[in-house]
C-alpha cells in the first residue's frame, strides 16, 4: 500500500509526542487570500496568537509531494513569495501529491490533512460555501461537503460576505453540520459580526465547544463542526458600507467570466481594492480571533 508522504516539523513532532494541544492552520489563505507581504506577515502573528495561547500551531502545505503538517519559518516564507500556486482541495490533494507538486490547502484539504495526522481543531477566515447565482453556476464550495464527513472542528468567522449566506447555511442543515455562533445568536458575516440571520446553534465557551466535539466522536458521527466566531467588534466593517462594494465585485466577475477555483480570490482582491486595504486589514484581525479561539478550543480537548 502506498504510504502518506506526511512530514511534520520537529515542533509538532515535539507537540505530538507531549501531547500538547495543536491548531492546523490553512495555506491557501496564504498564497491566494492575501496579497505579499501581508500574507506572510499575518501568517506569523497567527502562529504567535496560537502559541501565546498556549497550544502550537501547524500550517498545512503540499511542498514537492510531501504534505507538511507545520512549516518552518523559510517555507512560510517562500510560498507566501511563490507566484501561481496551486489551489488544492479535497479533488486535487492526492493527485498534486503523486506528482510531486506544490500547493497550498484550502478549507477542505486542511481538513483532510489534520485528520491525518491526528489534529481536532483548524482555524481559518471564513469557509467558501454557496456562491450567489449558485443556482446558475452550481458554484458551492467543496469546504461544505468536507464538514460534513471530516472530524474536525472548524473555527472561521461564519462564510464569506460574498457568498449566499442563505443558501450557505441552507446546504449546512442538509449535510448536517452544526453552525455554531460562539457568544451571540446571530450568524456573523466575515468583516461584519452580524450577517442579519440566527445561527442554528450558539454556544458561550471553548469547553461548551470541546465538549461538542467529544460528544460527536462518541455518537460515531463523521463530520465537523463549523463556530462562527465574530470579528471582534473594533476591526469590523459595517455590513451597509460593504454591500454595494460586493455587488459590484460580483458584477465584474460575471463580466470577467471568472469561474471555479478563480471566484473567491479574484472578489477577495476586488474588495481589497474596493475598500482601499480595509477589507484585509479585517480579514487579519478576524483570524487571529479565530486563531486565538481554535487554541482555547484544542487546550479544552486536551484535558482529560
Ligand atoms: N479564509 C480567508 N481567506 C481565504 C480563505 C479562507 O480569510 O482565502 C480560503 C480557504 O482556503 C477556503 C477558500 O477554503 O478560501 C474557499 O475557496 P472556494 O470558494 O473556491 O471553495
Ligand atoms: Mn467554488
Amino acid at each position: 500500500m502506498t504510504e502518506l508522504p506526511l512530514t511534520l516539523s520537529p515542533e509538532i513532532a515535539a507537540a505530538r509526542a507531549e501531547g500538547a494541544p495543536i491548531v492546523a492552520l490553512e495555506s491557501t489563505i496564504i498564497t491566494h487570500g492575501m496579497p505579499w507581504p501581508q500574507n506572510v506577515e499575518t501568517a506569523r502573528r497567527v502562529e504567535g496568537d496560537v502559541r501565546a495561547a498556549g497550544a502550537v500551531p501547524a500550517t498545512i502545505a503540499v511542498l514537492n509531494g510531501t504534505l507538511h503538517i507545520g512549516l518552518t519559518d523559510p517555507q512560510l516564507d517562500t510560498l507566501a513569495r511563490a507566484k501561481g500556486v496551486a489551489k488544492l482541495s479535497r479533488a486535487d490533494l492526492a493527485i498534486c501529491l503523486a506528482r510531486g507538486g506544490t500547493g497550498a490547502t484550502t478549507v477542505a484539504a486542511t481538513m483532510i490533512a489534520a485528520r491525518a495526522a491526528g489534529i481536532a481543531v483548524f482555524a481559518t477566515g471564513g469557509i467558501g460555501g454557496v456562491h450567489r447565482g449558485a443556482e446558475r453556476s452550481f458554484d458551492i464550495s467543496a469546504d461544505l461537503q468536507e464538514l460534513a464527513q471530516t472530524p474536525v472542528t472548524v473555527v472561521a468567522a461564519g462564510a464569506k460576505a460574498i457568498l449566499d449566506l442563505n443558501k450557505t447555511l441552507e446546504v449546512l442543515e442538509t449535510l448536517g453540520v452544526p453552525v455554531i455562533a460562539f457568544g451571540q445568536d446571530a450568524l456573523p458575516a466575515f468583516w461584519s459580526r452580524d450577517s442579519g440571520l440566527a445561527a442554528p446553534l450558539r454556544l458561550d465557551t471553548p469547553a461548551q465547544i470541546a465538549a461538542a466535539h467529544r460528544m460527536r466522536a462518541a455518537l460515531g458521527l463523521p463530520g465537523g463542526q463549523l463556530v462562527a466566531n465574530p470579528i471582534p467588534e473594533a476591526d469590523e466593517i459595517p455590513a451597509k458600507t460593504l454591500a454595494p462594494l460586493i455587488e459590484t465585485a460580483i458584477e465584474e466577475a460575471d463580466a470577467q467570466g471568472i469561474a471555479a477555483k478563480q471566484v473567491t480570490p479574484f472578489l477577495l482582491q476586488r474588495l481589497f481594492q474596493l475598500t482601499e486595504g480595509w477589507s484585509l486589514t479585517a480579514n487579519i484581525a478576524l483570524v487571529r480571533n479565530n486563531a486565538r479561539l481554535a487554541a482555547a478550543i484544542a487546550c479544552e480537548l486536551g484535558k482529560p
